[in-house]
């Protein structure tokens, strides 16, 4: 699997994404320091809010194959500068969180996203598991074996005689 990073301000659903991803039960924590574990990196909101956390940003991207913008379909305003997917050497791909939310605006956040420069948008509901496969298939690279593959695997029936 190819290592993500996820940025985006806080309440954007970085943690709950990450949770989903590892398919952990979803229980919310608010997130005070950079996980970093298996192909997730998890990082706090306050890094992309202030300017010289920034550069913290910057350096966890150089840790990940891709970068993930996140943006919650209800927020009001972008907190990512036009085109600023061309100040990283890495893949950035956008996606957009809290799209069963009530105000959800999810066109206007895939044309925030567009801006920054990503060309891949994926859309999530991470409390309902929706969209989050499409972005570990995503991540898989050759010869990874999918949590759901594994456990067809193991449930297959033993048909060698013992
Ligand atoms: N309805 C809905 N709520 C979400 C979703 N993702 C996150 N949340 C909620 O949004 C709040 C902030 O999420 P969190 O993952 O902590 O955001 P972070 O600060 O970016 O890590 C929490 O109350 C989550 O339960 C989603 O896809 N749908
Ligand atoms: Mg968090």
């Amino acid at each position: 699997m190819r290592k993500i990073v996820l940025m985006g301000r806080s309440e954007s659903g970085k943690t709950t994404l990450t949770q989903a991803l590892k398919g952990e039960k979803i229980s919310y924590h608010k997130t005070q320091y950079v996980n970093n574990f298996d192909v997730i990196i998890d990082t706090p909101g306050e890094y992309a809010q202030t300017v010289n956390l920034g550069y913290a940003l910057a350096l966890y991207a150089y840790e990940a194959d891709v970068v993930g913008l996140l943006i919650a379909a209800n927020e009001p305003y972008c907190l990512f500068p036009p085109c600023c997917t061309s100040q990283v050497n890495r893949e950035v791909i956008g996606i957009v969180t809290k799209i069963d939310k009530p105000d959800a605006d999810v066109e206007r956040a895939d044309n925030w996203l567009r801006l920054t420069g990503v060309k891949k948008i994926f859309h999530v509901n991470s409390k309902q598991n929706e969209g989050v496969g499409d972005i570990l298939e995503y991540l898989r690279e050759e010869g990874d074996v999918m949590p759901w593959e594994k456990e067809m695997t193991q449930n297959e029936p033993n048909i060698m005689p013992k």
